[in-house]
């Protein structure tokens, strides 16, 4: 597949949590410690996106067989890519802290998740303290993403309105291409132009933008285009996060700061942790995402290992602080938050019909890939990412399920998101 998978990254403070949330989603295995810094170079890990595949309801079932990631009983787990980052600290935009080489790894990322410490025990640089009201982390971050893109860009901005005038460019044009470097699709940047006021956009405004005014309000639009972002309210199952947890809904239940109310979840990326391990261990049955496990005295069924009383006892806390109190550790809600909060969508490309998979043999399986797109993807932009230059040369047409035809400019949607493309035999 040409297309880049889907990639969320991981930023906060130190300490956070950030690097314990990778390891909660992913097999990442990345160093995780009490003290500030723990990470400095990037970690990488594969998490998935849990979906209805189409597999169920197009009786293929047995025959779905993924290329990555996995389906079980009609639910497929598809493959995203998370990034975790070096801690930010206030000020790391003018470079305090590990200054602002991490955030430019953060360029290629589709979403961001705010790993926010809401027990109070860390500082805003990371440090252990307690009492420390975390409400304001997500307002600092915001700012100093801001502040980098911003700074990138005013930096130049006297040198690129003069040349946006000499060329008589569009503010499209100019802006994207100032843009591009963050992995920018043109219609992002129209979308948050078209939040700014008309006058300010027509092709001679760019040359009136302040920079602190106009161009940083832009900014501010642009970055809630371009990286939306999920706040996972971590470490819940400490003593003091309960009441930080509701003022933070509380103040942001309108949506401010870049942050929608909706895209607010609570975690505790340490309690999944735990449970993934005593999963893998055999000492527990446990399914990422559900609100309870099994021990050896209430499985159902055999196999599982008995516990000794030092790890029994800190399950049952578990149980009783994070999975009976908030329905789940919450770390797959935030990537299915993440990844719906663009409303990006599964797609599906099939080489028949009939079998969706093979045309001559269905024995090779059904359902190999899924990819998932941004809302707004024609079928043209996406047979362009799959089929490269064949697209130039063989593009015969494409059709869905009960052999409906798309349109080249069709906006694909869920519903007819299986899709062939028909391709000129030579
Ligand atoms: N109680 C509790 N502790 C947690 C949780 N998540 C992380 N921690 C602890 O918080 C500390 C910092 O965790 P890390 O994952 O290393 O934090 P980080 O954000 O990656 O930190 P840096 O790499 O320094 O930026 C560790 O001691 C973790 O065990 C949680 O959900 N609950
Ligand atoms: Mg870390």
């Amino acid at each position: 597949m040409s297309s880049a998978p889907f990639l969320i990254a991981c930023v906060g403070k130190p300490s956070a949590g950030k690097s314990s949330f990778l390891n909660a989603v992913t097999d990442a295995g990345a160093k995780v410690g009490s003290y500030p810094f723990t990470t400095i170079d990037p970690n990488y890990g594969v998490a998935y996106y849990p979906v209805a595949c189409p597999c169920a309801g197009l009786g293929v079932r047995e025959r779905c067989r993924p290329r990555h990631g996995r389906c079980a009983q009609g639910r497929r787990h598809v493959p995203v890519r998370v990034l975790d980052v070096a801690g930010l600290v206030p000020g790391a935009a003018e470079g305090a802290g590990l200054g602002n080489r991490f955030l430019d790894d953060l360029r290629q990322a589709d979403v961001l998740i705010h790993v926010v410490d809401a027990s109070g025990t860390t500082d805003a640089a990371g440090r252990a303290t307690r009492g420390y009201d975390p409400a304001g982390d997500i307002r600092w971050l915001r700012f100093e993403v801001e502040a980098w893109v911003w700074g990138n860009l005013q930096r130049r901005w006297a040198g690129i309105v003069r040349r946006h005038v000499a060329v008589s460019a569009s503010a499209l044009d100019t802006l994207h291409a100032q843009l591009a470097g963050y992995g920018t699709a043109r219609d992002v940047v129209q979308r948050a132009l078209d939040k700014m006021p008309r006058d300010l956009t027509t092709p001679d405004a760019l040359a009136r933008w302040d920079c602190h005014a106009e161009l940083r309000r832009f900014v501010s639009l642009f970055l809630d285009e371009r990286f939306p972002t999920v706040v996972a309210l971590n470490k819940i199952d400490m003593p003091d996060s309960d009441k930080n947890i509701s003022a933070i809904l509380k103040r942001y239940s309108t949506g401010v700061d870049g942050v929608r109310a909706e895209n607010i979840v609570l975690t505790s990326a340490l309690a999944e942790c735990f449970l993934r391990k005593m999963h893998a261990q055999s000492f527990i049955r446990y399914e990422t995402g559900s609100d309870d496990f099994e021990t050896c005295e209430n499985a159902a069924t055999g196999g599982l290992k008995p516990l000794d009383e030092k790890t029994s006892r800190r399950l049952e806390t578990i149980r009783d602080l994070v999975l009976f109190r908030y329905g789940s550790t919450g770390v797959q809600d935030a990537i299915v938050r993440a990844v719906e909060s663009l409303g990006f969508l599964p797609v599906y490309p099939v080489k028949s019909l009939t079998t969706f998979g093979e045309p001559e043999s269905p024995a090779s399986g059904a359902f190999r890939d899924c990819v998932l797109v941004r809302p707004g993807t024609t079928v043209r932009e996406f047979a362009r990412k799959l089929l490269g230059a064949q697209m130039d040369s063989g593009y015969a047409g494409a059709e869905t399920v009960g052999g409906i035809q798309l349109a080249e400019n069709e906006v694909i949607v869920a519903g007819k998101n299986i899709i062939k493309f028909n391709l000129e035999s030579k």
